[in-house]
């Protein structure tokens, strides 16, 4: 529920009383959000890996609309803050640049580059991590004409570092060495305990891309922790007053 919603909720019931206000707020709001607290903090650390499902564009991600971070790599630098990387380069607009966003920048393996790149998150860990693979050009020892197809593997690791599991390899690619997006696949991950890093490879090739890299830190929402402050407070002022003498039932 909104904060609004509550706040006129609360406004439509005070002349009431302050106790029955009390009660209603900590049924209707404190005692839920209490559980669903108590809840995640008992439950077992599970991860679920997303894809690979199709991408045309963030929309496409299953983390649209849930507060995520997007390094789309159009400024041409991967400068979001609280992640880094191992291995890959920002890859400016052109023919071969298989970019997410129209004529735009990818992140690139290099050339000759790496066959796997490393996201590394610091700071409060995220919960939702993603990337999206699009394109791939020349296999090891391969000369042209390419294949323009090749096995892509996804994994991702928990705060502690150790695996949450891996995707593939899935054999990925139009066969097009050119910017083409009916290909392009989104890879994620979720995690309550955290997500320390992921990594996406391709073990037969150093000639490929990736882009939309995205994640979401869970923040509480401001409503809700004024909401649990406030509940909080009033709680601890009404134990003052048990402590101080009968509740006054009249006017203040
Ligand atoms: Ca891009
Ligand atoms: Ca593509
Ligand atoms: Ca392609």
């Amino acid at each position: 529920m909104s904060r609004r919603s509550v706040w006129g909720w609360h406004n439509g019931v005070r002349t009431l009383g302050k106790g029955y206000f009390l009660r209603s707020l900590c049924i209707r709001h404190l005692l839920p959000l209490a559980s669903a607290v108590l809840l995640l903090a008992a439950g077992p650390a599970r991860a679920a890996l997303l894809g690979p499902s199709p991408y045309l564009g963030f929309a496409d991600s299953p983390f649209f609309g849930l507060g995520i971070t997007l390094e789309d790599f159009e400024d041409g630098a991967l400068n979001v803050s609280g992640i880094s990387a191992t291995g890959g380069v920002a890859l400016p607009p052109a023919a071969l640049t298989d970019s997410v966003d129209p004529g735009g920048f990818s992140y690139y393996s290099g050339d000759p580059g790496v066959t796997k790149m490393t996201f590394t998150f610091s700071g409060a860990l995220p919960t939702r991590a993603g990337v999206v693979w699009t394109d791939v050009g020349r296999l090891l020892g391969e000369t042209s004409p390419f294949t323009g197809q090749g096995d892509v593997v996804f994994e991702a690791f928990d705060e502690n570092g150790a695996s949450l599991g891996q995707i593939g390899p899935v054999l990925l690619g139009d066969g097009q060495v050119f910017g083409s997006q009916a290909e392009d696949r989104f890879f994620g991950v979720v995690h309550l305990g955290g997500i320390s890093r992921i990594e996406i490879g391709m073990p037969d090739s150093d000639d490929w891309e990736i882009d939309h890299l995205q994640f979401g830190v869970p923040v509480p929402e401001p409503g809700t922790a004024s909401l649990l402050l406030g509940g909080l407070a009033l709680l601890a002022a009404r134990a003052r007053r048990r402590a101080a003498g009968p509740i006054p039932t009249g006017r203040a």
